[in-house]
């Protein structure tokens, strides 16, 4: 695979790249390697530069996918003395935010969260919990990014890449996915939802499927969310539980859990 990099490996990157010896369990180096982006600034649309799509490596400052992305491409790679290579680390970028881990074009990026899952599950990466411990299932009706181009850099000035996007929002719309609602999680959250399975907060915002991402962390029993926060605008542990972040969100409707696969 050929992996084209547009910004070279930051030394962020290569300090958080150490990766507990003691942390076996495949979570548990999620986790670990998740918190040490504590305070990481959150700065949207990192990956829209101008020019060719290419595999963009900022873990300097990151949204809520991206966060999730490099946490997830750090645990995914072997490492020596304690250290991952950048190429693997490069490489597992590519696998996770690339459709079948090619570049080609704006297009290729899994934009949408369940395009996403479905290429970490189809690529055996990742693991969809939810889809037999989730209690509700939905069919997805996506078609955000084609609605709202101005929203998005390379939308807003191709044509081209709207039909594109049309085509990808099609295929996706009608598949039906397992959720667990926001009314069915606890405080405490469930033994099946482990420290460092990666949330996806599924919407009712017509025509989107998710609309942020995170890392489960159990704090003294609650079950909370390692995330880059839009709000806070930094790599957080949020202070309230999950469950009442939920609450507090008339948009969020749920969770849908994912878990490295190594
Ligand atoms: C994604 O948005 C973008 C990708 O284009 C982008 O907006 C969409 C459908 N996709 O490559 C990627 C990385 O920058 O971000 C994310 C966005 O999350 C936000 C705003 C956040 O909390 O940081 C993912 O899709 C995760 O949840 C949604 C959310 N987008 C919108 O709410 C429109």
């Amino acid at each position: 695979m050929k992996v084209m990099t547009k910004i070279m490996f930051s030394a962020l990157c290569a300090a958080t790249m150490v990766t507990s010896a003691s942390a076996q369990d495949n979570s548990e180096v999620m986790l670990s390697n998740g918190i040490k982006y504590l305070d990481v600034p959150y700065v949207a649309h990192t990956l829209e530069l101008n020019g060719p799509e290419e595999l963009i490596i900022n873990c300097d400052e990151v949204d809520c996918t991206t966060f999730v992305e490099y946490v997830l491409a750090e645990s995914l790679s072997p490492t020596e003395e304690g250290q991952v290579a950048e190429g693997d680390f490069a490489e597992n970028l590519q696998k996770i935010r690339y459709r079948n881990g090619n570049i080609d074009g704006y297009t290729s990026r899994l934009h949408y969260i369940s395009d996403w899952i479905n290429n970490g599950v189809r690529n055996g990466f990742l693991e969809d919990i939810t889809a037999t411990r989730g209690t509700a299932s939905e069919k997805l009706s996506i078609s955000y990014m084609s609605a709202h181009p101005q929203q998005y850099k390379q939308l807003a000035n191709s044509n081209e890449n709207v039909a594109k996007m049309k085509e990808i929002e099609q295929s996706l719309s009608g598949q039906t996915i397992n959720y667990l609602p926001k009314n069915k999680l606890p405080y405490n959250g469930f033994n099946w939802i482990k420290n460092g399975d990666i949330i996806a907060i599924t919407t009712n915002t017509p025509g989107l499927d998710v609309a942020h991402l995170g890392i489960a962390f159990y704090v003294d029993g609650k079950l909370t969310l390692l995330h880059a926060s839009s709000t806070d605008k930094k790599v957080e542990v949020s202070k309230v539980a999950l469950s009442q972040m939920l609450k507090d969100n008339s948009k969020w409707t749920g969770i849908r859990v994912l878990r490295m696969k190594k």
